[in-house]
């Protein structure tokens, strides 16, 4: 097998004030943050999809990349090329986990069988690769979406075939991600959704996909799969409106239906401003929940209403989502990119400078939200603000202890005077452009 980036060395860590764009500014692998190498808090993910296969086709155009890398597409040699070039990227980044679709892994076939014949054979040469390399698998899904078979939903389709296919291919994708030691299965409910409430009823979708849920939890258990489920919340985009809205919804739904103790979040930042809420609301919601689990690691475009998938550059945001995600404790996942080059940047190298950017923007993220919670006096103002609950009255209501009647009496002898402290916003932005910037 021949080098397919040639000319791309590994990438090493040189610092911010290097000019080399070959190189990373932040990231540096072994960097102690809170006395835990750097590496530990980013298990790093390439999305097989984008950066294998997304060519910049859009609507209005073709590709502008070659992704071939020197095979024919549509064949099983193309897929096995596309191994060798992901494993080649991934070792010059660093990178130790991936993430794919059954079908971002070979040419589907008209017979499902095929399909899975396929899969069986590109998914050995994948396993030599990674116990040759240790790069791991972070998580496997099946596509559901990209079928016109799928085109009234996977597990909310009207059709009950439909639904067997579906099935099949949670079956095999879950094989599949247990032969590679996937530490997660996905799903993201792209066409699980409507376009109008005229031709859908909702509580027989909405059981529908439940239903599926606990087969797909089943068989897994079944096979020796012992990590995590995750739901990837996305409120529209291909479905007008899609059921896991966000990360409330779809833990109000994985309640409802007593799917809660398998599954977690996959949060992705985009369908987070898709959703009208930051990322970081969308990891507070599951972490507080005791679901944050995976997250898909991009962006979107606050002018732009669909997802763009760009690649991380925003420090604000990383810094605050990685920020929650100290807070949580870590993940139980990883940082998957699930992001594409803009179509203008169509080179190899392009391939390997949005990875670039991606790691070394979570790498600042990560030192800066390390140096929040070791400054403390964001921390330190949210605790002070809820005082009042420490001890006396409050402390009585925290403890469950206090009926209505005595707040009310309580509260009579009160004066209207008493107020709640100020918020402090201002001071507080202050606070985090300081460590920002310093
Ligand atoms: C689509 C999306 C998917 C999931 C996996 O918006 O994010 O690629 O991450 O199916
Ligand atoms: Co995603």
């Amino acid at each position: 097998m021949s080098e397919i980036f040639k000319g791309i060395d590994t990438i090493k860590y040189e610092g911010p004030q290097s000019k080399n764009p070959l190189s990373f500014k932040f990231y540096d692998a072994e960097k102690l943050v809170m006395g835990k190498p750097m590496k530990d808090y980013l298990p790093f993910a390439m999305a097989w999809w984008h950066n294998l296969g997304a060519a910049g086709t859009d609507m209005f155009g073709r590709d502008t990349a070659d992704k071939s890398f020197g095979a024919e597409k549509g064949t099983m040699a193309h897929a096995k090329a596309k191994v060798d070039a992901g494993f080649e990227f991934m070792q010059k980044l660093g990178i130790e986990y991936f993430c794919f679709h059954d079908v971002d892994l070979v040419p589907e076939a008209d017979d499902i069988n095929e399909t899975n014949k396929r899969l069986d054979e590109i998914t050995d040469y994948i396993l030599e690769k990674m116990n040759a390399s240790g790069i791991k698998c972070l998580w496997g899904t099946a596509n559901m979406f990209s079928n016109p078979r799928f085109m009234n939903g996977a597990g909310s389709t009207n059709s009950a075939d439909v639904y067997c296919f579906a099935a099949a291919q949670i079956k095999k994708a879950l094989e599949l991600t247990v032969k590679l030691g996937g530490k997660g299965y996905v799903f993201w409910g792209g066409r699980e959704g409507y376009e109008t409430l005229l031709n859908t009823d909702v509580k027989f979708e909405q059981e529908n996909i439940a239903r599926l849920m606990h087969m797909a939890v089943d068989y897994g258990r079944k096979i020796g799969f012992t990590g995590d489920f995750y739901i990837e919340p996305k409120p529209k985009e291909p479905m007008k409106h899609q059921y896991d809205f966000d990360a409330a919804t779809a833990i109000g739904f994985l309640r409802q239906y007593g799917l809660d103790k398998d599954f977690k979040m996959n949060i992705e930042a985009n369908h987070a401003t898709l959703a009208g809420h930051t990322f970081q609301h969308e990891l507070r919601v599951s972490a507080i929940n005791g679901m944050l689990g995976s997250i898909d690691a991009n962006q979107g475009d606050y002018l732009l209403g669909w997802d763009t998938d760009e690649f991380p550059f925003d420090v604000y945001e990383a810094t605050m989502c990685m920020y929650e995600v100290l807070k949580a404790g870590g993940l139980t996942g990883g940082f998957n990119f699930d992001a594409k080059s803009r179509r203008p940047s169509n080179t190899y190298e392009d391939m390997f400078e949005s990875y670039i950017l991606g790691m070394d923007t979570f790498a600042l993220g990560l030192i800066k939200a390390a140096e929040i919670i070791e400054d403390g006096r964001i921390d330190g103002f949210v605790a002070q603000k809820y005082s009042s609950f420490n001890d006396g009255i409050g402390a009585k209501i925290v403890a469950g202890e206090a009926t209505l009647e005595e707040l009310a009496d309580y509260a009579h002898n009160l004066k209207n005077t008493t107020e709640p402290c100020s918020g402090k916003q201002e001071r507080l932005q202050g606070i985090l452009n300081s460590i920002l910037f310093k």
